[in-house]
């Protein structure tokens, strides 16, 4: 946004409350953070050099390699001199008279903008659980999303971990060999399908290279704005003969990463079809995990991809080494951590280091931390009470000249998110110099448009599976947070509406003059 925006002859100031740049690949540093989309795929395609040159050195990046490749752009790109690191924004207050946002951070300091553009991440606000006895835990305690920058030894320690979901999948199957004894507190049990990383295949490098742009093309035609490579089958799972489903599952399971959702068409659309992918996992987990206890608590029993995949290397195998615990925690929620453990189910598991692995009040938490307030002095909090009102997830009707990026109402959740994200950041660039252009001082999403594009997205959620678990996507693993179905699926579709809404001036918009 920053390059966008100085390109464009804006004057522009990002705030990052990180000492460095990357977000979610500087503070997610936790053993085994990984990405689960290819490298070649997850990086900006917005500078054909940029592109070229950069080097993976392995299909899915690790968060090392992502972070080299977040400070490589910053300097290839001068934005350092942009950036005021270790500024935590506490608000931003919206002027009328003025019309500019009065933005406010810890320690006092204020800027004036007529713009202002949440960049804050939809996974930025790290979940803590509110376990009585936390703050009494004798040992260290660690949150995934905030992990210390030195690293962490667990070497011969009885470490406990709370949560699996992509996180704790990464960190457990990263930890557990040289722990010396792990505890892995399960509530929902994941599904995991093999990443099968390995070093990137030099000729498959040289191929995407030779032609990126079309690469790039190709994959923003993809419902999730990546996978071209392996587009999904289009056949219903309901119509396949058995033999055919077992031979489309197997062959993506080898394949890897999220292909697998597409080894028939309806996967995601018809739980029927769900349910026969569904029972291709727990096949695997059966056969991966020895023990039959560990393997009838590892198997998931929700819709398959309704909660996000992970994508992992090795998670289920773990649970063959007979050092590494796995306690259900569904029926006797943990009731309190212990100063040498946890208790659940009025028995305590001792260990000497916890982890929460319990992940993120995500796509609204950045925003309604914040006191953020719009036109008549209204909080975000207050307009968001019952769930995120937006217009095609950029814009909060009562908050001009704000945009959002990557968050609820949009398709971000549900992509590639950096194919989400050079799409936002384009949109708002070009909306700020269309009103430049205009003669325009404001933009603002009407309440009519707000509402009809909030019941958009969950009519569209309604064609899908993924109202049948208790997902972030829907505000269910947060106690106390209004369940609405926050993503948009589909990016094509939503490419196209946020197109068109520009193309006719910035329809479902109030501009002022
Ligand atoms: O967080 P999560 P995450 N008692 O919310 C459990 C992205 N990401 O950080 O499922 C006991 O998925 C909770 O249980 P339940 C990716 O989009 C990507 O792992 O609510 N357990 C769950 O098991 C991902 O979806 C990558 O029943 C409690 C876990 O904690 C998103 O970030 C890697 C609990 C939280 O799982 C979030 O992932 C990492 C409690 N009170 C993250 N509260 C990759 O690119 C919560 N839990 C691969």
């Amino acid at each position: 946004m920053l390059h966008k925006a100085r390109r464009a002859g804006l004057s522009a100031l990002v705030l990052e409350a990180g000492a460095g740049v990357g977000g979610t690949w500087y503070f997610n540093r936790y053993p085994g953070a990984r990405v689960d989309i290819q490298s070649m795929e997850y990086s900006f395609s917005f500078d054909e050099a940029l592109q070229q040159e950069w080097r993976w050195t392995e299909r899915y990046a690790a968060q090392p390699e992502l972070l080299s490749y977040a400070n490589h752009v910053a300097d290839r790109f001068g934005l350092r001199d942009g950036i005021q690191f270790n500024t935590r924004v506490t608000g931003a207050v919206w002027d009328e008279e003025r019309r500019r946002w009065r933005v406010t951070a810890e320690g006092g300091e204020s800027w004036s903008a007529r713009f202002l553009v949440m960049a804050s991440g939809p996974l930025s606000s790290p979940n803590t659980p509110d376990f009585p006895g936390l703050g009494e835990f004798q040992g260290a305690v660690y949150h995934t999303a905030r992990w210390p920058r030195e690293p962490v030894d667990f070497a011969g320690l009885r470490v406990g971990i709370v949560g699996t979901g992509s996180s704790a999948v990464q960190t457990i199957t990263t930890i557990a060999p040289g722990c010396g004894e792990l505890t892995v507190f399960q509530r929902t049990a994941a599904y995991a399908v093999p990443a099968h990383n390995g070093p990137l295949a030099p000729a498959f490098e040289a191929r995407v290279k030779a032609d990126y742009a079309g690469f790039r093309e190709r994959n923003l035609k993809m419902q999730g704005g990546f996978g071209s490579l392996l587009p999904p089958n289009p056949v219903s799972a309901l119509v396949a003969s058995e033999a055919e489903r077992e031979a489309r599952f197997e062959e993506r399971w080898r394949t890897g990463g999220f292909s697998f959702l597409g080894a028939f068409n309806d996967l995601l659309l018809d739980e029927r079809a769900n349910a026969l992918a569904a029972e291709f996992v727990r096949g695997k987990i059966r056969s991966i995990v020895r023990d039959p206890d560990k393997a009838r608590l590892l198997q998931p029993r929700q819709t398959i991809g309704c909660k996000r995949l992970c994508v992992d290397t090795g998670y289920y195998e773990r649970f063959n080494l007979p050092h590494v615990k796995l306690v259900d925690v569904s029926q006797q929620p943990i009731e309190r951590i212990t100063p040498r453990g946890l208790l659940s189910g009025g028995r305590e598991y001792g260990f000497d280091a916890l982890i929460l692995a319990t992940g993120f009040d995500a796509m609204t938490g950045t925003l309604m931390r914040l006191d953020l307030r719009g036109r008549g002095g209204r909080p975000i909090r207050e307009k968001w009470a019952a769930g995120p009102l937006n217009y095609l997830g950029l814009m909060i009707e009562g908050f001009p000249n704000l945009f959002n990026i990557a968050g609820p109402g949009s398709t971000s959740a549900f992509t590639n998110v950096m194919v989400s994200i050079e799409h936002h950041v384009n949109w708002i660039s070009d909306c700020i110099l269309f009103l430049n252009g205009a003669g325009r001082e404001t933009i603002e999403a009407t309440q009519a448009a707000e509402a009809a594009w909030v019941e958009h997205v969950y009519t569209v959620a309604k064609r899908t599976v993924y109202l049948t678990c208790n997902s972030w996507y829907l505000g269910a693993n947060i106690p106390g947070k209004p369940r609405v179905f926050m993503p948009l699926f589909g990016f094509p579709a939503y490419a196209a509406k946020c197109a068109e809404v520009a193309e006719r001036g910035y329809e479902g918009c109030a501009l002022s003059a």
